[in-house]
């Protein structure tokens, strides 16, 4: 038995396919937006902008690289071999739909070989545009949503409200551009978008995404009526349904995907957001271990038995795709702001990885630091530099490599203290494999630290989620 598990984040989308008798996975193929698509513009796998609050991707490009993952694919692997689908989008964009839409998903059964998903979903859009994660622009929107519910958000859909959270999207473009706004038909995520193409039906949104939007409350599992009701007209007619994880998928494959060699009808999983699909990609879907993606930005998450939200409002609630909750907090000056420092020091990465912690005490004699290098969300904090609360131009290159780690490693700790304790630690990402993180990490947080070794594990997770579904 095999599964497939397709993961369309911000620069690609790829494909994994998942034994499940051998439990391993035996082929990732993938594209690259920036590289293998470069008609749509988006080297990074957004439009570029001038103003660096607005960021945007073309949904068409997604399409462009479904088409063109699964054909990757079928010279990859002998595709008919595969019983289910499942996925994840990048978390929190949104995919505008004019009337169009329901009709066209019904026409892909019988689209002939010459046509492209791009080419049959082109007129599908309300919006030519798909504002992503990335963007913060909804400062406004956020502000009107606090004024009229105050911490209600944050107690009833998991998170405070958030620039780059659905919600406050929807709010602006209703805002901007009413007319556009008026001719949408239905709102998709990313991940309840693909699921749609892949079934040519309106795939549901499910509560691990769907928590990314300020507008699940996440007590009931049922849209909050009236916080959406006020954020734009007729937002609840406009958004698909809830899926919750104990729920048996609508969703079958459509015929339009016999082209590349697949059995049209085999059970498609509604997708979630890719941190939901890497905490089961991660194998870490019960309570009691953490994971720490070390990347451009450093995420914390974990699995969480019950709904119990961050009383600071930095830690993001999101379901759990297995069934319960899971938290996420994202601190934005993750490795770029130690590669600029160790570059700023002039040492090497064996001295930054390793000889440092040698040669300085855990603790480093409560001296600490944080690289405010770009404005960061976890704690909201203005992008000032290098805070030290020592004299860090007198420091030696090594208290300050330890004065750094500690300082972002306390920070996650101190963020995500409201969750309670952890017996493991489960660390990914580049700079796991720092000798000297790892060491801080099992420290501070007085845990057990696991080298993860799963490159794909978003991927992953949503072939393990489409298992569920045999
Ligand atoms: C999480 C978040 C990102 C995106 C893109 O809240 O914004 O992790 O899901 O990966």
């Amino acid at each position: 038995m095999y599964t497939l598990g397709i993961d369309s984040s911000t620069q690609s989308i790829k494909a994994l396919v998942y034994d499940c008798t051998a439990c391993k996975v035996v082929k990732t193929v993938s594209v690259n937006f920036g590289k293998e698509l470069p008609q749509f513009g988006s080297p990074d796998g957004f439009l570029p902008s001038p103003d660096a609050l607005v960021r945007q991707a073309n949904p068409l490009m997604w399409l462009a690289a479904l088409d063109l993952v699964l054909k990757k694919l079928q010279s990859a692997f002998d595709v008919s071999l595969i019983d289910a689908i499942g996925g994840d989008g990048q978390q929190h964009g949104s995919v505008y739909l004019n009337s169009t839409w329901p009709e066209t998903l019904a026409r892909m059964e019988a689209a002939g070989g010459e046509e492209t998903l791009e080419k049959l979903f082109a007129g599908c859009f309300s919006r030519r545009v798909a504002p992503i994660w990335m963007d913060s622009s909804t400062t406004a929107q956020c502000r009107h949503l606090m004024e009229k519910f105050g911490d209600r958000v944050r107690r009833e859909t998991g998170s405070p409200p958030i620039e780059r959270f659905t919600l406050p999207q929807i709010m602006k473009f209703a805002e901007e551009e009413p007319a556009a706004y008026g001719s949408t038909v239905r709102i998709h995520l990313v991940s309840s978008f693909l699921a749609s193409v892949l079934s040519g039906a309106d795939a549901p949104i499910d509560t691990g995404d769907g928590a990314g939007m300020n507008a699940l409350d996440l007590g009931k599992l049922e849209w909050s009526e009236d916080i959406c009701s006020f954020a734009a007209p007729d937002v609840l007619d406009k958004l698909p349904g809830v899926f919750r994880p104990e729920d048996k998928s609508p969703l079958r494959l459509s015929r339009y995907f016999t082209r590349y060699g697949f059995r049209a009808g085999i059970p498609v999983a509604p997708f979630t957001g890719d941190n939901p699909a890497s905490l089961v990609g991660t194998g870490s879907e019960k309570p009691g271990v953490a994971v720490i993606s070390l990347g451009t930005s450093d995420v914390f998450f974990a699995a969480m038995p019950s709904f119990q939200t961050d009383p600071a409002g930095y830690g993001h609630v999101f379901g759990n795709p297995f069934g319960g909750f899971m938290s996420l907090a994202c601190v934005k000056n993750g490795s770029l702001a130690r590669e600029k420092v160790r570059a700023g020091l002039g040492v090497d990465y064996k001295f930054f990885d390793e000889t440092a912690f040698e040669l300085t005490p855990p603790g480093n004699g409560g001296k600490r630091a944080f690289p405010y290098f770009e404005a960061e969300i976890t704690p909201i904090h203005a992008a000032t530099g290098i805070e030290a609360n020592f004299d860090w131009e007198g420091a030696c290159a090594e208290t300050k490599v330890r004065a750094i780690i500690e300082g972002q490693i306390a920070n996650i700790y101190e963020r995500t203290r409201w969750i309670g304790a952890f017996d493991t630690i489960r660390v990914t990402g580049g700079a796991s494999r720092s000798k000297g993180i790892r060491d801080t990490i099992a420290d501070i947080f007085g845990a057990k630290v696991e080298t993860l070794d799963v490159p794909d594990s978003a991927a992953l997770g949503g072939a393990l989620i489409a298992q569920r579904q045999l």
